[in-house]
């Protein structure tokens, strides 16, 4: 598998060393809390794309544990375009996520993109985001390889699948053999949506690489309206887990409200789901009582 294809810059295979299939031909099955990603359980992490405020993040964060998500997503430390852009509530958002995590029981994911701050982001999330724009800083790679905490790794938004491997090396080769790869969409030449998904992707990583697969709709179309059939499309070629951002008022979120799915929205989807993943022998959790308290759907 290794050779699959040469790199430009040296003769010969690239070596995948610990990330390649063959090193655990089972396949890696992580398990966040209890929550295990890798194995028949497609696991649905979903939350606002900001932590905003308090009540955003535990109203957020109530619903979409209603409707069946094992994870709450949320970002303290944001990367934005422009610098006058919301840029997060920072060390106070990671302090809101384990609250959240407090009340709910759900385990926390959230994107680190500094190597100062990797200390308290570890210290307050359960799994540790790699952002699109920080695959490529190595040295950032290198500190979340030497903490234990799990990783998504988000693919560039210009990565190769290569590249994609080659980063979660970076973090293995430090001793941190829990990672998780997370296509999130390329850039391509279209531009009526905001990423071009690539779900080639899954299929690929699985077979390349023994590391668990996630799915991110949201920033692979930028339209909340696209992401239930991507979200479907990702269950069918078998990704391990999806990303879904979710927001209570998503005209007011402070960022992409576009491609934030309502809550009554993400529930009625996560029914949906439910049996696509049970047609491609996977399950999605459902809580044991249906505890979304069937809001309306005339929501846009
Ligand atoms: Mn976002």
């Amino acid at each position: 598998m290794n050779n699959w294809r040469s790199s430009g810059s040296y003769a010969g295979p690239v070596p995948f060393r610990l990330v390649g299939r063959e090193s655990n031909p089972e396949g890696t099955v992580l398990d966040i809390n209890g929550v295990q990603i890798g194995g028949s359980e497609v696991v649905v992490m979903a939350g606002p794309c900001s932590v905003e405020s308090r009540d955003q993040l535990l109203s957020t964060a109530t619903a979409v544990k209603a409707s069946g998500a094992r994870i709450l997503r949320g970002g303290a430390f944001k990367p934005r375009t422009s610098p006058y852009s919301f840029r997060g509530l920072r060390e106070e958002g990671l302090v809101l996520l384990a609250e959240a995590r407090e009340e709910t029981g759900l385990p926390v994911v959230t994107e680190v993109m500094d190597t100062r701050q990797v200390e308290p982001v570890c210290e307050h999330a359960d799994i540790v985001q790699i952002g699109s724009r920080s695959m490529h800083n190595y040295p950032l790679l290198e500190e979340v390889g030497q903490c234990n905490k799990p990783v998504l790794m988000k693919r560039g938004m210009g990565a190769t699948i290569e590249e994609l491997l080659l980063a979660a090396e970076y973090v293995l080769n430090k001793g941190n053999d829990q990672v998780m790869f997370c296509e999130r969409g390329i850039r391509t030449f279209e531009n009526a949506t905001r990423n071009t998904l690539d779900l080639n992707a899954v299929p690929l990583l699985k077979r390349m690489s023994h590391l668990p697969v996630i799915v991110d709709p949201s920033h692979g179309t930028g339209h909340w309206w696209m992401v239930p059939a991507m979200c479907k499309g990702a269950v069918a070629v078998g990704a391990d887990g999806l990303l879904v951002e979710v927001h209570c008022s998503p005209q007011e979120a402070l960022s992409d409200g576009p491609q934030s799915l309502h809550p009554a929205r993400f529930d009625e989807m996560m029914q949906e789901l439910r049996v696509v993943a049970r047609a491609v022998g996977r399950e999605i959790y459902e809580p044991a009582v249906s505890a979304f308290g069937g809001a309306q759907l005339n929501v846009s």
